[in-house]
């Protein structure tokens, strides 16, 4: 290969994965995170992010470079050469996407097992989904019930999840985790949210005419506080 064609390669190279850097980091694409799994989650989205974005500039370069330079002629009706494929070739592009998804599982696994190990006397908290509401119960303060998710921040939280009637999703943007919520399975998600501060709690299983209301609020409070809401009597 030529030395200009390679200074070609890598400079269209380095303008796409500029390119596609600056519109990865310039805009704010994730809320603030607000727990603890959520930055390990964030961990992954970048390091994904920054696989697509070599591989966005690698491809780039090969496109580009090739319209530019093995364009033909107008005029020109011949054949293409014959090419039936080239061995060197097919062994690298299956070894590198094997090599990178292979990482991006390990990585994957890592961060999941770390995600999901409960700290110390995590709180147990009963979270009920039905058409088209959330609600919430605590166990452990005389089965307290709430339709607003009131946490104590910096402690490990276990929410134990039943859904009524058909599937539904519990999402915390800020929490990043992601969990369905199966009639007849009851699924678990743990939680230490290390941010004061109101989210919202969204739906994001299409679970009927009321789904794009399905909505309710996270409160996470001060541990002080949480413990002065938890013990007052009667609903809240
Ligand atoms: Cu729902």
């Amino acid at each position: 290969m030529r030395r200009g064609s390679i200074v070609a390669l890598l400079g269209i190279g380095l303008i796409a994965g500029g390119v596609a850097t600056a519109i990865a980091l310039v805009p704010t694409w994730l809320p603030k995170d607000a727990s603890r799994e959520a930055g390990r989650i964030d961990f992954v989205f970048w390091f994904v992010i920054a696989i697509c974005i070599a591989i966005f500039a690698l491809v780039a370069s090969v496109i580009i470079y090739a319209v530019l330079h093995f364009r033909v002629q107008e005029d020109d009706f011949e054949d293409g050469p014959p090419v039936h494929g080239h061995t060197g070739l097919e062994i690298t592009w299956t070894v590198i996407p094997f090599v990178l998804v292979t990482s991006i599982a390990i990585v994957s696994a890592i961060v999941l097992a770390k995600d999901d190990a409960q700290g110390a006397n995590p709180l147990r908290i009963e979270v009920t989904a039905q058409q088209f509401f959330w609600s919430y119960r605590y166990p452990e303060y005389g089965n307290k019930t709430s339709d607003i998710l009131r946490l104590p921040v910096n402690r490990s939280v276990v929410l134990h999840l039943t859904a009524k009637d058909v599937i539904h999703s519990f999402w915390v943007p800020e929490f990043r985790q992601k969990q369905d919520v199966v009639p007849g399975i009851h699924p678990t998600l743990h939680i230490t949210p290390d941010r004061v501060g109101t989210y919202p709690v969204i739906c994001t299983e299409l679970c009927g005419v009321g789904h794009a209301l399905m909505r309710s609020r996270v409160i996470v409070m001060k541990q002080g506080a949480f413990q002065k809401w938890a013990v007052k009597k009667g609903p809240s």
